[in-house]
């Protein structure tokens, strides 16, 4: 019997918690979570309590911690298979890691120029160079899993994985700093935001009352 809980920042601004939470709520596990507003008084020594390295998202699985977003998702696909967090198939299983690790190492200009932050519609935005190079990327990566898995579903490989879970954050900031995208790009999107779980967070991150001002402002 499982006995899961998340620790995880605010929903509205925390990209690499939401991953996790996305993964475990979409697959169906029962799990507690505690969430830490970031950056405000003590939150360090909070995090600290369950956490070595200090930051969110962190699993604690009975005796197991984990840490890391990726980390968290790939130990409970191998812990709980019949979930199926990666594709079957070797060679889309093999694209779908590629991608996510992609993300997860990569992509500065966009987590640099394009905070996640969740309530927010930032009406002028003017990318820079190194953001509009990520987001071409992005695009590019959506629309080749979209055209490869298609038939399969309305995921990047077709159903539901950690490659969704990784890309989610993504979709929320295109989202919030209305970037112009292809009509494939617009459906992904589309069927992200309308996940269910999606839909819980976002109410969730609208009745935050902290606010991170770094996150707030554009450049
Ligand atoms: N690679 C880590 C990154 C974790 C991370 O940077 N988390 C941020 C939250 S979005 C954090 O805890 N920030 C607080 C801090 O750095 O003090 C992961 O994927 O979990």
């Amino acid at each position: 019997m499982a006995d899961l809980t998340l620790v995880i920042g605010n929903k509205n601004y925390s990209s690499w918690s939401l991953r996790p939470w996305l993964y475990l709520k979409h697959f169906g596990f029962s799990f507690e979570e505690i969430r830490v507003p970031l950056f405000t008084e003590g939150y360090k020594e909070k995090i600290l309590k369950h956490s070595p390295t200090g930051k969110v998202p962190y699993l604690r699985d009975g005796e197991l911690g984990v840490w890391d977003s990726l980390a968290v998702m790939e130990y409970l696909a191998d812990q709980y298979p019949e979930k199926k967090g990666w594709p079957e198939d070797p060679k889309a299983r093999a694209l779908a890691r590629a991608v996510s690790a992609e993300m997860h190492s990569g992509f500065f200009g966009l987590r640099e120029n394009l905070p996640m932050n969740c309530r927010k519609i930032f009406e002028v935005f003017v990318p820079p160079e190194n953001a509009i190079q990520d987001i071409s990327r992005v695009r590019q990566i959506w629309k080749s899993c979209r055209s490869q898995y298609q038939s399969g579903g309305p995921w990047l490989f077709g159903e539901f994985s950690i490659a969704d879970c990784m890309y989610a954050p993504v979709v929320m900031r295109f989202h919030s700093y209305g970037v112009e995208l292809g009509e494939v790009e617009q459906e992904y999107v589309k069927t992200m935001r309308n996940h269910p779980a999606i839909v819980e967070w976002l109410s969730a991150s609208k009745v935050e009352v902290e606010v991170i001002e770094k996150y707030e402002t554009i450049g």
